[in-house]
């Protein structure tokens, strides 16, 4: 278990004083000059040393990614990105960030615009953030007037602009080429990759997009260093990461622990346990809703990190938003109800997830009530790999996981239900 000493967010639940003087109390925006003054091949190489891998769902290593940036202008200004626009349902890691410890993260825009020869960023907050959105801003102005931002930001040399972008809602502004086009005043529409937003990103600029969590850490990774933080997790696996743990668990909450703790540590240490007991529990999500689900037999003795999760339990850790289900779930409404939302959240740019989500969404809207052939089973696989990578952006993916993983893992429970007919009803309206 993750020792208090090693915690990064040190106020994510709120208790301490939130003001930018409280963070500096507990040691933020603590020479922050001299880490600027490492320079920006240092800062990369650091971070690629520390092993950290984005926080948003990719798991894309943070110090490559950076490391893509054109290293000298061509003329072009660079940019950050945060992406905030939290909305992987189970997701509630980052609002805790923003509205509780939010100077993690000024202080990181600042470091890593910098390493990225960028002198502004724009952090892209999603639009039922408003109490994130006012407490982020408080703390913005609070560093404009400290010096922190602006013309020689923490006195480093290094002027730099931090802007706050409002979302209206919509999942798929989360997609970072969407994001991107909504920034930029457009209907949130995925681009086609590549070019990558390093070559090409907002105003056609070089852009590095990352999650709140990615660049929170960031200067706590320089202060304390690259061994320090790959000290925690697996190798390939690195670091603390924020866990948001929801349904059914005695305790849900947001908790920092170690990469690669085991989900019974993770569970019974912070959650209180399962619902009813470990007997009780029938399955889990474990990284949002776009991971595969997972029977509770299997995930026992998991490790929570991407490689474990992919590799022996075909699913992922994602953006480690881990939802509990017990022996009272209905799986299969349960993944429909998944089905509807990735259905009301397709853009619907291109074909296969436009018709695809609807197509999957009436299907299993059908197996809910038991009334579709056990030969459709098959057949609504099949279409979930059809829709798998033949889309813009990862969508149709998320979209058609959720599927794969209901059919692989509780075909038993499809099936026993259209046999019976012994199905509920789908209360809620798809559209
Ligand atoms: C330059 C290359 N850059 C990749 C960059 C790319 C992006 C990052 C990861 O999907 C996932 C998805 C959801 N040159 C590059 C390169 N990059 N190759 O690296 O890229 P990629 O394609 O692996 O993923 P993606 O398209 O960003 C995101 C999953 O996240 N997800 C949830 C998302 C929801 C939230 C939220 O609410 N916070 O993030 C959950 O699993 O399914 O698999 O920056 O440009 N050759
Ligand atoms: Fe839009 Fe879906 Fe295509 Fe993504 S996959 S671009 S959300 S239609």
């Amino acid at each position: 278990m993750l020792q208090d000493k090693d915690r990064i967010f040190t106020n994510i639940y709120g208790m301490h004083d939130r003001t930018l003087a409280g963070a500096k109390a507990r040691g933020h925006w603590d020479g922050t000059k001299d880490l600027i003054g490492l320079g920006r091949d240092k800062i990369v190489e650091i971070m690629k040393a520390s092993g950290l891998r984005g926080r948003g769902g990719a798991g894309f290593p943070t110090g490559l990614k950076w490391s893509f940036m054109p290293k000298e202008s061509d003329g072009r200004p660079a940019y950050l990105v945060v992406n905030a626009d939290e909305s992987e349902p189970g997701t509630c890691k980052d609002r805790e960030i923003m509205r509780n410890d939010p100077h993690t993260l000024i202080e990181g825009c600042l470091i890593a615009s910098f390493a990225m020869n960028a002198n502004a960023c724009y952090i892209y907050i999603r639009g039922e953030y408003i109490r994130e959105r006012e407490a982020l801003q408080a703390a913005i102005d609070a560093a404009y007037d400290d010096g922190l931002l602006g013309k020689n930001a923490a006195d480093s040399g290094w002027d730099f602009d931090l802007y706050l972008a409002h979302g209206a809602g919509a999942y798929i502004c989360g997609e970072e080429t969407a994001l991107l086009e909504s920034l930029e005043g457009r209907k949130g529409m995925p681009r086609m990759k590549p070019p990558f937003p390093a070559g090409a990103g907002l105003y056609g600029c070089p852009t590095t997009v990352n999650n709140v969590e990615s660049i929170a850490v960031v200067p706590t990774i320089l202060r304390r260093g690259a061994e320090w933080f790959a000290g925690f997790g697996r190798p390939n696996n690195a670091g603390t990461k924020l866990f948001a743990i929801s349904g059914h668990v005695n305790q849900p909450c947001v908790v920092e622990e170690a990469m690669s703790i085991s989900f019974e540590e993770l569970i019974d240490k912070h959650c209180g346990g399962i619902r009813g007991g470990w007997g009780n529990l029938k399955a889990v999500i474990p990284g949002g809703s776009s991971v595969p689900c997972v029977r509770g037999e299997h995930m026992k003795d998991a490790i929570m990190d991407f490689d474990y999760l992919r590799n022996e339990l075909q699913s992922g850790l994602g953006t480690a938003a881990v939802i509990v289900m017990d022996n009272s779930t209905d799986m299969i409404k349960a993944i429909w109800r998944l089905a509807a939302f990735y259905k009301h959240e397709s853009c619907g740019q291109c074909t296969p997830c436009r018709e695809g989500t609807g197509w999957m969404m009436r299907v299993m809207e059908r197996l809910v009530k038991g009334e579709a052939r056990v030969e459709e089973i098959d057949m609504l696989f099949d279409v979930t790999k059809q829709v798998e990578g033949h889309t813009i952006c990862a969508l149709g993916d998320a979209a058609a996981w959720p599927i794969q993983g209901l059919i692989r893992n509780f075909r038993d429970e499809i099936e026993d239900r259209i046999r019976v007919k012994r199905g509920g009803t789908v209360e809620i309206a798809a559209e």
